[in-house]
């Protein structure tokens, strides 16, 4: 089964997946292994592995003991042309469709691509659409594309349905790691009453309140980063596996 068959059926099964981001750059590598263990044990369902930046040079450390500890997909979430590694289950193969910077709509992927097919790593191709979060964050900067606007739904919507004519196979929805406002429910709405391609939503989700309320409102995967860097307790890990679960 591929990756993001598998992924695919954790939504079939469980309503919906809890994909938690790690960030080689803020992980404690003593307590990292043990972690993984209770993280999965706790519901996460995939682990995402990547940053905007990466000041230290642990990618395929990290991704080498998230392996070693877990049953569960590790997936690269890439920040940048150098997050590529066999170690990983796949990649998430991103288009940063929202922006109008050639090099995230094209020219990165031109330069990733070979080393991808070369490693034999699966390329999940997902279209990567940056929402306004209220305040600047480093996809936003790092990218030097503009988000599109929390109401301006149709220009969501309409950025979707050109993903899945693409023939793209996911769509991310991302107000920016640490983002002050996640993406509006009323969005997530929109896009998922038009566009059938299943949806990943993540940035700024603090509670598994808020995470739920993704689900209800159409999201098939929600992503938390920053939430559990701060609190990587399992019992708050778990809380979130159940309200993503349970919508
Ligand atoms: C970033 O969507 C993720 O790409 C996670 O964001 O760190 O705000 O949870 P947070």
């Amino acid at each position: 089964m591929t990756t993001l068959e598998h992924l695919l059926q954790i939504k079939r099964d469980r309503g919906a997946g809890y994909l938690l981001l790690v960030d080689p750059d803020k992980i404690d590598k003593a307590k990292f292994p043990a972690f993984i263990r209770e993280a999965t044990t706790a519901g996460a369902d995939a682990f995402l592995v990547g940053g905007s930046l990466m000041l230290s040079n642990e990618f395929d450390e990290t991704l080498k003991t998230i392996k070693e500890n877990t049953k569960a997909p590790v997936i690269i979430f890439p920040g940048s042309v150098s997050q590529v590694s066999p170690e990983a289950d796949a990649i998430l193969f991103l288009l940063l469709i929202s922006g109008r910077n050639p090099d995230h709509l094209i020219g990165n992927q031109v330069i990733a691509a070979p080393i991808i097919k070369r490693m034999g790593l699966e390329a999940i191709s997902t279209g990567y659409m940056l929402i306004d979060g209220g305040n600047v964050t480093s996809a936003e900067f790092m990218s030097n594309t503009k988000p599109i606007p929390r109401e301006k739904l149709d220009i969501a919507v309409a950025h979707a349905l050109a993903a899945e004519l693409i023939g793209l196979k996911m769509l991310y929805l991302e107000a920016g790691s640490g983002a002050k406002q996640s993406v509006p429910d009323e969005m997530i709405k929109k896009v998922t009453q038009y566009c059938s391609l299943p949806v990943i939503v993540g940035g700024g989700i603090c509670t598994p309140e808020e995470a739920r309320n993704k689900i209800k409102a159409g999201a098939s995967f929600v992503v938390t980063g920053t939430v559990i860097e701060q609190n990587s307790n399992s019992m708050v890990i778990k809380e979130f596996a159940q309200a993503i679960h349970q919508s």
